[in-house]
């Protein structure tokens, strides 16, 4: 361990010697990087033996978050930040001629999720070991991540995504503690020393293997532990290879390790594909099985330690993918540990809690019943048990409702559905936002929150201010703890404290500054990579994240028409200069969000080239959005797009960071919105659109009258047409499929309704941003009321409301 500069300086000229032999004069970037992070990991690598040592003396309460998708993102950086040394290296590679961003930008870019639901999870790691908390992740580590996305001819082409190319430094293998996961075969129930006992044979079996990851927490010596399985067999099939069919051999082989080869693709859209639900029993069954193993040798394995493993051991389920958890759990208890089912039962439930991330009806998971049957086939005798006992209790609260029965069934017309798998074997169900846990009581599964009332409660999302706020937007940092000190990097919502300076000129132009700074360092990346020249003095108005319909790129995209419009008609508007920036990936098989890129791509075309505009209104769509682009782009930003259809949007995330780096929300009174809005109030922040019970009254009575909006906007009504009017140069019918999902389909997600109220809000906009001074205390009023949504305070309310863990100090060494 290094302690100065001088010392580091040494370390790192050492480990350039003997990792490759050579002198600094000669290293390339990525050697550079390797011996960078290799000391760095040596750091972490003591911190975390004895976290571990300590866990396992202490013996306390552990939590495991099981997620299909963690969107980690570079870790160089925020490792060092979190180990407090990246002034330190800084400075120390600055003097040996060293850029330690661009050693940054060697590694590559974690993707092992798809967008909000994969990020939190990476958030609330970063929490858990910065609050020192025993909490874990566990997860699959796909071979290939988010795809890549190239726009090509305005059209997203997906590459595939090749993060383990040069080995990935963070990672540890552990194949001494790889377990056997079970796929397909039969189950038959067998009597042994007088109980019942589930046989499963003649199934596949997987080798998983995992690899752990550190999870270095801010500043003190926690270091935890997010374990990703693999995928691997020690099995090959001599008697066809012996008998010459080396391709039958081979193929079994890569069958089985299929499993963790790819990350789907797909936010708020399942495909309901086989190796999809192979996915999560294997990651699932991995992680229960190492779990127990662990508890058994610290706390004994007789049946009745295992009855009480909920006093150590929480399980979180990051939405219903891992919900397999619960008859998982059930077989080990059952099968393995020879527990009764009652005892079983309650220890399950006791021990998984679980979070809804969507309420879109195409986003709750089902698996047909077959699929579960020859898939897993002890997963699914134990879930049709689970049901009937369930059923049964339903049936003495609701005698005879058979319809009430049937919609809270587990398994009803052919599917098992995990929501309801979820809800009934856990003992905590939570929404993300306070409006979405609302929604999620009163409409979604009210039904399930009658029955069990207790079961039901919302904790609030948040992102980690480290990597959103310190990391991504260091000068903006370094001016606040000038201004109040450093106290909020541990505390968040001192932040609070710059409310007093939101009127100060000599803070206002300091914090411009930094802005503009952040806008220049986004415009050279965009003319680097696009060769598009965008003017730094115009509002950066930013819509990045998944491309999805409820999310409404396509109402952004209109209004930028219709301006475009309005200034053709007249050349003399006046209106404040404006860059709209978007970004984001759309599912593969997504074809109306395909197309929305391309509508946006196309619109840029039109509006970029035509000297009329003269540049006043440019559009950019930024390829390939990822964890580090973020980091780039949402520092930059004056405006922050959060427009989707009230009650659609769980919570949100990307609106908490773009707030925190000071960024005005134009906003619908949507997801966790509703509470940036209670923070910072009517002044800070443009409000417009449908509430969610108004849209949620328009879906229970059929939507409402397309036609009339339509007909009673002209300016509308032409940015509507020449989507289909060959106005673009584009062929005939490119947006058809837009077109349609507006007038067609009786436009499910309001866009039309909501437009003119947009378009009032946009122009309200432009107005503030002219008084400077106004827009900057909106902007540092932002900053201020961030610190509630910081992920330090969604962990503390986990740990408390539903876990019941509590900090575990490693001792200094
Ligand atoms: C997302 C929600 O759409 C988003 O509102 C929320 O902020 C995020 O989860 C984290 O809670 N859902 C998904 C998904 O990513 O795949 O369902």
């Amino acid at each position: 361990m290094f302690r100065t500069k001088e010392e580091f300086k040494a370390a790192f000229i050492e480990r350039l010697e003997t990792l490759f032999g050579e002198h600094l004069d000669d290293a390339t970037l990525t050697d550079k990087y390797a011996a960078l992070s290799t000391l760095i990991r040596e750091i972490i690598n003591k911190r975390w033996y004895k976290s571990n040592m300590q866990y396992r003396v202490s013996k306390d309460k552990q939590v495991y978050y099981f997620s299909m998708e963690f969107l980690l993102g570079r870790l160089l950086g925020s490792n060092l930040f979190n180990l407090g040394l990246t002034d330190l290296c800084r400075e120390g590679l600055a003097e040996l001629g060293i850029d330690l961003a661009e050693l940054e930008a060697v590694e590559a870019d974690a993707g092992l999720g798809n967008g909000g639901l994969g990020r939190l999870a990476a958030c609330f790691l970063d929490s858990m070991a910065s609050l020192q908390l025993p909490g874990h992740g566990n997860g699959i580590r796909y071979r290939h991540g988010m795809f890549e996305q190239k726009i090509v001819d305005g059209y997203q082409m997906e590459l595939p995504d090749n993060w383990l190319r040069d080995g990935y430094v963070w990672e540890m293998r552990k194949a001494s503690r790889a377990v056997t996961v079970k796929f397909g075969g039969t189950v038959r129930m067998e009597e042994r020393a007088g109980r019942l006992v589930a046989i499963h044979e003649n199934y596949e079996p997987v080798l998983a293997v995992p690899y752990d990851i550190p999870v270095v927490g801010a500043n003190r010596n926690t270091v935890n532990t997010l374990r990703l399985w693999s995928a691997e067999t020690n099995h090959f099939d001599f008697s066809s290879f012996s008998k010459g069919d080396f391709l039958k051999a081979v193929e079994q082989k890569y069958s089985m390790e299929a499993t963790s080869q790819i990350l789907y693709p797909d936010d708020n859209y399942p495909e309901g594909k086989v190796l999809r639900l192979k996915q999560q029993y294997f990651f699932v069954s991995a992680g229960l099985q190492s779990i127990v193993r662990r508890y058994k040798r610290t706390h004994g394995g007789t049946p009745a330690d295992l009855a009480k493993i909920h006093e150590k051991i929480a399980i979180h389920i990051n939405d219903t993918h891992p919900a397999l958890a619960v008859p998982e759990l059930m077989r080990i208890l059952l099968d393995e540990e020879g527990l009764g089912w009652a005892e079983a039962w309650n220890a399950t439930c006791k021990t998984i809690s679980y979070t809804n991330h969507t309420i879109l009806p195409e986003a709750l998971e089902k698996w047909p019943v077959e699929l579960v049957g020859r898939l897993l086939p002890r997963m699914y005798t134990l879930i049709r048990e689970i049901n009937e006992r369930f059923c049964a209790a339903l049936w003495e609260q609701y005698p005879g409702d058979w319809d009430k029965i049937r919609d809270m069934a587990i398994i009803s017309e052919g599917y098992v559905h995990m929501a309801h798998l979820a809800v009934v074997g856990s003992h905590s169900v939570n929404g993300v936002a306070e409006v979405h846990s609302n929604i999620l009581k009163q409409e979604v599964m009210a039904n399930f929150h009658k029955f069990y009332p207790h079961r039901f409660n919302n904790k609030t999302n948040g992102v980690t201010h480290r990597r959103w706020l310190a990391k991504a937007n260091p000068a903006l940092a370094d001016l606040i703890s000038e201004t109040i000190g450093q106290g909020w990097l541990d505390h968040p919502t001192e932040l609070a404290n710059l409310h007093r300076y939101g009127t100060d000129a000599a803070f206002q132009a300091s914090v411009k500054a930094v802005k503009q700074a952040n806008k220049e360092r986004l415009a050279q990346y965009i003319k680097a990579k696009m060769n598009i020249t965008v003017d730094t003095q115009s509002i950066f108005d930013v819509h990045v994240k998944r491309i999805h319909a409820y999310k409404r790129q396509t109402l952004n995209a209109l209004h930028i028409l219709d301006l475009y419009n309005r200034l053709k008609a007249d050349p003399s508007l006046d209106i404040e200069p404006r860059t709209f920036i978007f970004a984001g990936k759309s599912a593969a098989g997504y074809y109306l969000a395909k197309r929305i890129i391309k509508f946006i791509n196309t619109l840029a075309q039109v509006i970029n080239n035509d000297p009329d505009i003269g540049g006043r209104i440019k559009v950019v769509f930024m390829e390939n959005y990822s964890v580090s682009l973020a980091e780039l782009i949402i520092p930059a930003a004056d405006v922050s797009e959060q427009i989707s259809t009230a009650s659609r949007e769980a919570s949100g995330t990307g609106n908490m960071k773009f707030m925190m780096n000071g960024a005005v929300t134009i906003g619908t009174l949507d997801g966790a919105n509703i509470e940036i809005h209670d923070e910072v109030g009517d002044d800070n922040i443009v409000i417009f659109g449908l509430t969610a019970d108004e849209v949620l009254n328009y879906y229970k009575y059929g939507g409402y009258n397309v036609l009339d909006v339509y007909n009673s906007n002209p300016r509308l009504k032409q940015a509507v047409d020449q989507l289909i009017n060959g106005f673009f140069p584009v062929s005939a019918d490119e947006f058809d499929s837009i077109h349609h999902s507006l007038m067609r389909t009786n436009d499910e997600y309001f866009v039309l309704k909501d437009f003119a109220g947009y378009a009032a809000a946009q122009e309200k906009v432009g107005n503030l941003y002219r008084d400077q001074s106004r827009w900057q205390t909106m902007s540092i009023n932002n900053i201020a009321f961030s610190g509630r949504f910081a992920s330090d305070r969604t962990i503390s309310e986990y740990a408390i409301g539903i876990w019941q863990i509590k900090p575990v100090v490693i001792r200094e060494f």
